[in-house]
């Protein structure tokens, strides 16, 4: 008899994995945590029912949302990590040598813990590089009381139920706007426009007011099912988002990063937004 595992992120509509072997499962202080291997995608962890990240597809999620905006900026001294406690997203910032510092503010202990145990190939030792600092803490305290200032913030959160729900909202974006040095680029995972429609019109209606560039990129991630994912994206300057395919590709190729989805042509084509998200903004 095959065990499954069903997510249950979207009415009447759901992606199911196979499970091979339960690896850990319990309610953390904050959210239910379980981690599985699958007969297809690898390790699977989900959160409170809804797919976080499989082993098999994390690179395009965590290269996009790392490298778009880091190639951008050219100079990324300080980066600010929102969530992501899986790691993998910390993993592909810190290959950029320019990177000083990585902040990383993360609610949950348990999932940077049962990550390290289950899924060691997300952070691949990036928890034990030098540049790392991480906060166990609610993000929208840090970005509302901290006194330091980022290159680039992040947000690798759940989608806006639970936990994740507070990084969606104007105070949230307004700590963002006060920690950001001039210059600086905020990007974040926004849900796939397809199915979560709601979130591209509320994070833009909500940025727009704060900031002078705002937009939205993509990258299809077969488990975050019903077509291409967003990434929101702000900034107080317009200058980095419309950085040439010249410059990227001189960026690129000077720093040496392998990658497995991410290339200086799919990064510029990513912010070509079809017309159905283009009229939800
Ligand atoms: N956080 C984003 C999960 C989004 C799931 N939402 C969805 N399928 N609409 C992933 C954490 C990976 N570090």
């Amino acid at each position: 008899m095959s065990m499954w595992f069903d997510e249950t992120l979207h009415d009447g509509y759901h992606q199911g994995f196979q499970i091979k072997e339960v690896l850990f499962e319990n309610k953390t202080d904050h959210q239910h945590l379980v981690i599985f291997e699958s007969t297809t995608f690898g390790r699977v962890m989900a959160l409170d029912g809804i797919i976080q990240t499989t082993e098999r597809d994390e690179f395009i999620y965590h290269e996009m949302l790392a490298h778009v905006p880091l190639f951008s900026h050219g100079d990324p001294k300080d980066v600010l990590i929102i969530g992501g406690g899986d790691g993998g997203l910390l993993r592909e910032v810190l290959k950029h040598p320019q990177v000083k510092k990585a902040v990383q503010v993360e609610i949950d202990q348990a999932v940077i813990d049962m990550c390290r145990q289950y899924l060691p190939n997300h952070s691949a030792g990036a928890f034990d590089d030098k540049r790392a600092e991480i906060v166990i803490g609610d993000g929208i305290d840090y970005v509302t009381n901290s006194d330091r200032q980022f290159d680039v913030i992040l947000s690798d959160s759940t989608d806006p139920i639970g936990p994740g729900e507070v990084l969606f909202t104007s105070p949230f974006y307004q700590g963002v706007k006060r920690c950001l040095k001039p210059g600086g680029i905020f990007a974040a995972q926004n849900g796939v426009a397809f199915m979560q429609p709601d979130e591209v019109s509320t994070t833009y209606r909500r940025l727009s007011p704060l900031f002078e560039d705002c937009s939205f990129f993509t990258a299809a991630v077969p488990t975050y099912v019903g077509g291409i994912m967003t990434f929101a994206w702000a900034c107080n300057d317009s200058g980095p988002r419309a950085s040439s395919l010249e410059v990227l590709q001189r960026r690129f190729g000077q720093s040496d990063i392998d990658t497995r989805y991410y290339t200086p042509e799919v990064h510029a084509g990513a912010f070509a937004l079809p017309r159905y998200i283009l009229n939800s903004i």
